[in-house]
């Protein structure tokens, strides 16, 4: 694929899958055990941050237990051989694109292994539990909340994302449903900007009828293949 000079990429739950995580529209998946509006929504928080906290608390500690999967270690050797711009967005909060090996992932929806202080604003690395409402490291108060972006709150980073999308050759959107707005609708933004889109997915998402190509399957199966394709085997 000479002609491909920008890369966007955005990944989504799917791509997790297979590493362990559970996605969030599967059978039993992570909004099946909890309803949306009472773990991932600011007015959940402020009715029940026991309820919310302990949710994140136990996803960030089930981190420890997964592991990348090839399609992660695919992407981080796309960013490593790939000459020319490559951008990768995630819709996940999970960490295993960087245990993966790839050094710049754009978290649109924030990360779990990061703390906001509600008091000071500022972000900090963070590994342990909030249930016990431990000082923010920066200004002592208790007042740590998730660093992920809940429904009704503004992604992270949209301008760059934007940016990104207007300019690019390739589209790819790898292991997301498609259902959750702004990133559902970044393969319209692609398109309009003459970038050719293609979609890897365990089934059709709801934006399929938008890309060029639609390959379903494994992430662990198909992304390493494309992957290969495009750094020319
Ligand atoms: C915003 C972080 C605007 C937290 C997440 C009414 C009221 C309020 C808002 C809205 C409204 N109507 C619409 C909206 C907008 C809303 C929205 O889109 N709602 C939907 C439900 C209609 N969006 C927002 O609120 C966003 N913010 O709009 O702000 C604004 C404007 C001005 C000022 C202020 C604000 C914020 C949305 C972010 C919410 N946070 N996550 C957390 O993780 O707990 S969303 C969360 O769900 C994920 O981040 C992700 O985005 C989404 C899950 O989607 P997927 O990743 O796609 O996962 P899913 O399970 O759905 O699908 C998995 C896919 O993988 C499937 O297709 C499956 O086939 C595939 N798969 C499975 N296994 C494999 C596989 N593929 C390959 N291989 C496999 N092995």
């Amino acid at each position: 694929m000479a002609e491909i000079a920008r890369i966007v990429i955005l990944t989504g739950a799917g791509i997790s899958a297979e590493s362990g995580i559970d996605t969030f529209r599967a059978a039993g998946g992570l909004w099946e055990q909890h309803r949306v509006e009472d773990v991932a929504t600011p007015e959940g928080f402020a009715r029940n941050p026991d309820l919310v906290l302990n949710f994140y608390d136990m996803r960030r500690a089930a981190l420890a237990r997964v592991a990348p999967n090839a399609a992660h270690l695919a992407l981080a050797r796309l960013e490593r051989e790939f000459a020319g711009d490559l951008l990768l967005v995630t819709q996940n909060v999970d960490d295993l694109h960087e245990r993966g090996g790839s050094a710049r992932v754009l978290h649109m929806h924030g990360e779990l292994k990061s703390a906001l202080c509600q008091a000071c604003g500022m972000r900090s690395r963070w590994e342990q539990a909030m249930i016990d409402r431990p000082p923010c490291p920066v200004c002592q108060a208790r007042a740590l909340r998730p660093d992920v972006v809940w429904f009704g709150e503004m992604p992270y980073q949209m301008g760059r994302i934007y940016q990104a999308l207007a300019a690019c050759d390739l589209f790819v959107s790898i292991g997301t449903s498609g259902a959750v707005y702004p990133a559902a609708g970044f393969v319209a933004e692609a398109r309009d900007a003459g970038a050719r889109c293609l979609e890897l997915n365990l089934e059709p998402s709801e934006g399929s009828h938008l890309f060029h190509e639609t390959r379903l399957g494994a992430a662990s199966r198909l992304v390493p293949e494309w992957v290969e394709e495009v750094l020319g085997g």
